[in-house]
C-alpha cells in the first residue's frame, strides 16, 4: 500500500464521463460482528464516450481477498492497488468482475459505509462511502440495477434490509437466515442502503394516485414503539403531496424508514430505505417539542421528495449537488408551507437564511451554489447548497409563474429520469417549457457572494410619478473578485398613508397593472422603474416575501419601519419591517454603550411592541416571531467590527426594558394562551399559542419577579407536552440558584432513558447565560449521558455552545476558542465529518476585535499544525486561514 496522498483539489472543469459502466450488481454480505465479508458481482461494459482504458474502481479501508475477471482469479501482477483505487487494465468490451473484500463495522466510527449503531448495523454511502463497502466506481453518473443477498445470525439481526422489494429469504443451519432485495430502478451507489437489526416496526400502507398499494414502514429500537406515528403520518402527508403539487408517484412496493441513534447528518434518502437520525423520526408530545414535530414532518417529506428529485433524476457529478438538494428543499418548504402556515414558514426559512448562509456566503468558505472545486465533498453539504439553492430555485418559479414552473419541472422529470444530470439541464428544461431566456439568471449558480440592492426612491408630486431607482452590486468572495450582474426578481408595492395599495403601473404600459404586488425584473448594475399615477407620496415595500436571497439598503426612519411593521399587507416584510427597527434601534445603542452613553430604549418600540402585543386578530405564531428579538449572532453580523459584549448587554437592556414597561401585557397574554387544561394537539393553532405564551414567559422572566420563576416551574410542573416543559428548563438555567439545580436534576432523573430528551437538557445548560457554563459543560462530557462518539450528543453540548452561545463562546480570555480547537483534534480522529463540522463556530473569525481575532487565529493554527488531518477538516482550516 502507499503513504496516504496529501488532499487533492478536484475539478468542475476537470470532469470526464466514466470510462465504464455498471449495468448490474450482485452483492452479497456475510454478516459478522467483527468481520463481514462482501462479494460484488459486477456485470460491466466500456463506455464507447469513455475517456480511458483502465477502469479505476474506488475503494478504502478495505481489505482485498480475490479478484475475478469472467471466472478467473487474478494474480497481484494483474491490477494496482492502492489505499483509495484498484486499477484493471486491458479489460475486454463486456466483462464480469468478482470482487471479496472484509470491511469491519465495529471499528467503523466515522460513520460512513458500513457501521455499527449500539445493536444494529447500517450503511451511510452518500457522498463517498460506498467505497468502504467495496471497489467500485463510486461516482453519481454510473447507475447499475443492485440485488442484495444479505446472510446474518438470525437471533442478533432478525431483520435484514436492504433497497427496493422484497424477493427472497429463507434459513439456514446454525441459526442464520438470508434475504434478498432487488431494487429495479438503476441507482448511484451513493444510494444503496443496508440495516440488519432487532428492531420494532410500525406498517401502514397507501394508496398511490394510479391505485398501487404501497406498504410504508418504520422501524425503530424497541423502547420507541410508541414514537412512530408522526412520521408516519408525515410519510401519507409527503406521498400525497407529490402527488398533487408534482404529479410524482412512488415507484416500489414498499417504503421503509430506520431510525438510528449514530447518524452525521438528519436523514438519507436511499432508495425505498431511507435511513433517519433518530432524532429526526421519534416523535411523542411528551418528549418532542413542537419544533421537532414540525422538523420531522418537513425531514420526512425532504427524504420522501428526493425519490423524484435526487433517486430517479440523480446528479452527474457531485458539483451539481444543488440539483437535488436545492430543489428538494425548495419542495419540502412548499410542503411544509402548504400543511401549516406559509406566512411562519417563510419567516422562519429566511430566518435561517440570513443567520446562518448569508454568514457563510460572506466568509472564507464562500462557495457558489455550483462550485467548481473542492477537497472533500462532505464539506459541501452547506447551507449555500441546500438553503440558498432552494431561494434559486424559489426565484425560478417567481419568474415563471406557478404553472409555467409546473411545466417545467414535468419536463425535467419526464426528460432525465432515469438519468445524472446538471443544473444546467435542470434551468434548460424550466426555459424550453416556458421560451424564457435564463442565461444571466444562470450566475446565481456560478458567483458567490450575497448581492446587495441599495434603493433610492423619490415622489413627483405634480406629475403623480413615483421614481424607484435600484442598483446591485455583490462583494469579493475567495477566487472571485469580479461580479457580473444578477437577474433579481424583486416583489414590490406601494402603500398609501393609511395602508392601502397603490396602482403599479410602468410609464409605458398602457395598460393599469391589476395586482398589488409586482415583480419587477433588475438584471443591470442600475436600473430605474417610473410608476405612473400615483395620487400621493407612498412608501415602498420591496422584496415581498423576500423575493430574491439578497441584502436590501433602504434608507428608512423608525417611524416608517413602524408604520410598516403596523400596515404591510405582506406578512412577511410586516415582520421584517419590525426585525430591521429592532436592529436599528440597536445599533444604535450598542453605539451609546460603546461611548459610555447612558441606555434609553426609544419610546416608538415600547409602543410598536405594544400594538402587536393587543392586535386581538393576529395569528399568534406571527406575533410570536414579531416580538422576538433578533440574536446575537444575527446582529454580530450587522456590525462591521462584531462587539460581542455590547451586543450581549445591549440585548439584554432592550429585552429587560420591554419586559418591564409591558408586563401587564405579556401578563395577559400569557394567561390567555395557557391552556394546562386542553391536551397537546400538533396542529397550527396550538403551535401558535404555545409559541406565543412562552415568549411572553421570556419577558416576565426578565423582569426578576420571584412570582414569575414560580410560574416558570408551574408551567413545567402541569404541562403534559415537551414544549412547554423545556421551555420552562431553557429559562430557569439562567438563574443562578438553587431551584435551577433542582429542576436540572429533576429533568434528568425523568428524562435518562431517553436520548433525544437527554440531548434537549444537554443543549439547555450549553446556552446558560451563567459564567461557568463552560466548566460545566466539561463535566457533562464525563457524564453517562455523553458520549464524544455520539454526533448528536456533540452537536448537543459542543455545537450548542460554539456557535448559539456567542458572549461565552467569544470569552475575553479565549477560553471558548482553546475548548473548540482541542475538541476537533480528538473529534477528527474519530469522525472527520463531526469535527469539521464544528469547525463552523470559527467562520466568522474575522470580523471580530484584534485581540479575539488573534486568539482565534492561534487556535485555528493549532488545528492547521497537526499531522494526519483529515481531508475534512484540513480544507476548511487552511479556507480559514488563507
Ligand atoms: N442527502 C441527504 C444528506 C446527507 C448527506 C450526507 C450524509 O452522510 C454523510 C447523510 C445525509 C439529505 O439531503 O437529506
Ligand atoms: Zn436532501
Amino acid at each position: 500500500m502507499n503513504a496516504p496522498a496529501s488532499p487533492q483539489t478536484i475539478r468542475l472543469a476537470d470532469y470526464t464521463v466514466p470510462s465504464y459502466l455498471v449495468d448490474n450488481v450482485d452483492l452479497h454480505f456475510d454478516l459478522d460482528a467483527s468481520t463481514t465479508q462482501v462479494t460484488s458481482i459486477l456485470n460491466m461494459r466500456r463506455n464507447p464516450k469513455g475517456p480511458g482504458e483502465d477502469c479505476v474502481l474506488n475503494g478504502e479501508h478495505l481489505q482485498l481477498v480475490s479478484i475475478k475477471l469472467d471466472g478467473r482469479l487474478l494474480t497481484a501482477a494483474e491490477f494496482q492497488r492502492s489505499n483509495t483505487q484498484l486499477i484493471l487494465p486491458q479489460l475486454p468490451e463486456k466483462f464480469q468482475l468478482e470482487i471479496v473484500t472484509e470491511i469491519h463495522p465495529d471499528q467503523n466510527t466515522a460513520l460512513e459505509g458500513l457501521y455499527h449503531s449500539g445493536t444494529l448495523v447500517c450503511t451511510q454511502c452518500e457522498a463517498e462511502g460506498f467505497r468502504r463497502i467495496t471497489y467500485y466506481p463510486d461516482r453519481p453518473d454510473v447507475m447499475a440495477v443492485f440485488t442484495v443477498t444479505i446472510t446474518a445470525d438470525k437471533q442478533q439481526w432478525p431483520i435484514l434490509l436492504s433497497n427496493g422489494n422484497l424477493q427472497e429469504q429463507g434459513e439456514l443451519e446454525d441459526g442464520r437466515h438470508w434475504v434478498r432485495w432487488h431494487d429495479p430502478h438503476p441507482k448511484p451507489c451513493y444510494l444503496f442502503a443496508l440495516v440488519a437489526g432487532d428492531l420494532y416496526m410500525q406498517q401502514d400502507s397507501f394508496t398511490t394516485i394510479s391505485g398501487r398499494d404501497v406498504t410504508l414502514q418504520i422501524y425503530v429500537d424497541k423502547e420507541n414503539h410508541d414514537k412512530c406515528d408522526h412520521a408516519l403520518m408525515s410519510l401519507k402527508q409527503s406521498m400525497r403531496w407529490d402527488e398533487e403539487a408534482y404529479g410524482r408517484e412512488y415507484d416500489l412496493d414498499v417504503f421503509m424508514i430506520v431510525a438510528v441513534n449514530d447518524f452525521n447528518m438528519g436523514a438519507m434518502e436511499n432508495k425505498g430505505l431511507n435511513i433517519f437520525n433518530a432524532a429526526c423520526v421519534l416523535a411523542s408530545p411528551q418528549t418532542a417539542t413542537d419544533n421537532d414535530f414540525y422538523t420531522i414532518q418537513s425531514i420526512v417529506g425532504h427524504e420522501y421528495f428526493h425519490n423524484w428529485s435526487g433517486n430517479r433524476v440523480t446528479c452527474r457529478d457531485w458539483f451539481q449537488l444543488s440539483l437535488k438538494e436545492g430543489f428538494t428543499v425548495m419542495r419540502d418548504q412548499s410542503f411544509s408551507a402548504d400543511l401549516n402556515s406559509a406566512a411562519v414558514q417563510r419567516i422562519d426559512d429566511v430566518d435561517q437564511l440570513r443567520s446562518l448562509q448569508f454568514a457563510e456566503d460572506a466568509g472564507p468558505m464562500a462557495h457558489p451554489v455550483r462550485p467548481d472545486s473542492y477537497i472533500e465533498i462532505s464539506n459541501f453539504y452547506t447551507v449555500t447548497i441546500y438553503e440558498k439553492g432552494a431561494e434559486v430555485v424559489r426565484m425560478i418559479k417567481t419568474l415563471l409563474g406557478d404553472e409555467g414552473f409546473r411545466k417545467g419541472t414535468d419536463l425535467y422529470f419526464d426528460r432525465h429520469d432515469g438519468q445524472a444530470v446538471t443544473t444546467d439541464d435542470f434551468v434548460k428544461a424550466m426555459e424550453e417549457a416556458n421560451h424564457y431566456d435564463l442565461t444571466q439568471f444562470k450566475r446565481w449558480y456560478t458567483q458567490a457572494g450575497t448581492p446587495v440592492i441599495t434603493a433610492f426612491y423619490n415622489y413627483d408630486a405634480i406629475k403623480k410619478i413615483f421614481t424607484l431607482t435600484l442598483q446591485q452590486s455583490c462583494p469579493a468572495t475567495p477566487g472571485q473578485t469580479e461580479k457580473q450582474p444578477f437577474l433579481i426578481p424583486v416583489a414590490m408595492g406601494l402603500l398609501d398613508s393609511a395602508g392601502n395599495s397603490l396602482p403599479l403601473q410602468l410609464i409605458d404600459e398602457a395598460q393599469p397593472y391589476d395586482k398589488d404586488t409586482r415583480v419587477l425584473e433588475l438584471n443591470e448594475s442600475e436600473q430605474t422603474f417610473r410608476f405612473i399615477g400615483v395620487e400621493q407620496k407612498p412608501i415602498v415595500s420591496l422584496l415581498r416575501g423576500f423575493s430574491a436571497p439578497v441584502k436590501l439598503l433602504i434608507e428608512r426612519d423608525n417611524e416608517e419601519l413602524a408604520f410598516l411593521m403596523a400596515n404591510e399587507k405582506d406578512s412577511f416584510n410586516r415582520w421584517d419591517a419590525g426585525q430591521s427597527l429592532f436592529i436599528q434601534i440597536m445599533l444604535s445603542l450598542i453605539a451609546d454603550y460603546q461611548q459610555n452613553t447612558a441606555l434609553q430604549l426609544p419610546e416608538i418600540l415600547v409602543k410598536q411592541c405594544a400594538a402587536v402585543l393587543q392586535d386581538k386578530a393576529a395569528d399568534p405564531a406571527l406575533v410570536a416571531r414579531m416580538l422576538t428579538l433578533p440574536s446575537e449572532n444575527y446582529l454580530a453580523a450587522q456590525m462591521k467590527v462584531a462587539d460581542v459584549d455590547a451586543i450581549h448587554h445591549v440585548r439584554k437592556f432592550v429585552k429587560d426594558s420591554l419586559a418591564m414597561q409591558l408586563k401587564a401585557q405579556f401578563d395577559a397574554l400569557y394567561q390567555q394562551h395557557n391552556l394546562p387544561n386542553v391536551a397537546y394537539q400538533f396542529n397550527s393553532e396550538h403551535m401558535g399559542r404555545r409559541s406565543l405564551k412562552n415568549v411572553c414567559l421570556g419577558y416576565l422572566m426578565a423582569t426578576n419577579d420571584p412570582m414569575q420563576t414560580q410560574r416558570c416551574l408551574k408551567q413545567m410542573k402541569q404541562a403534559d407536552n415537551m414544549t412547554d416543559t423545556l421551555a420552562g428548563l431553557r429559562l430557569m438555567v439562567d438563574q443562578a440558584g438553587i431551584e435551577r439545580e433542582h429542576a436540572l436534576r429533576a429533568f434528568y432523573e425523568q428524562w435518562q432513558h431517553d436520548r433525544q430528551v437527554v440531548d434537549k437538557w444537554l443543549t439547555v445548560q450549553a446556552l446558560s447565560s451563567l459564567p461557568d457554563t463552560l466548566i460545566r459543560i466539561k463535566g457533562l462530557m464525563k457524564h453517562p449521558a455523553f458520549s464524544i462518539k455520539n454526533p448528536n450528543n456533540v452537536r448537543a453540548l459542543i455545537g450548542q455552545f460554539c456557535r448559539n452561545n456567542p458572549a461565552l463562546f467569544h470569552a475575553k480570555d479565549g477560553s471558548g476558542y482553546r475548548f473548540l480547537a482541542e475538541q476537533i483534534l480528538v473529534l477528527d480522529k474519530l469522525n472527520p465529518q463531526v469535527a469539521s463540522r464544528q469547525l463552523g463556530a470559527f467562520n466568522s473569525w474575522r470580523r471580530y476585535d484584534e485581540k479575539r481575532q488573534q486568539m482565534m487565529r492561534e487556535a485555528l493554527q493549532s488545528i492547521a499544525q497537526q499531522q494526519d488531518l483529515s481531508s475534512d477538516v484540513y480544507e476548511i482550516v487552511n479556507k480559514y486561514l488563507a
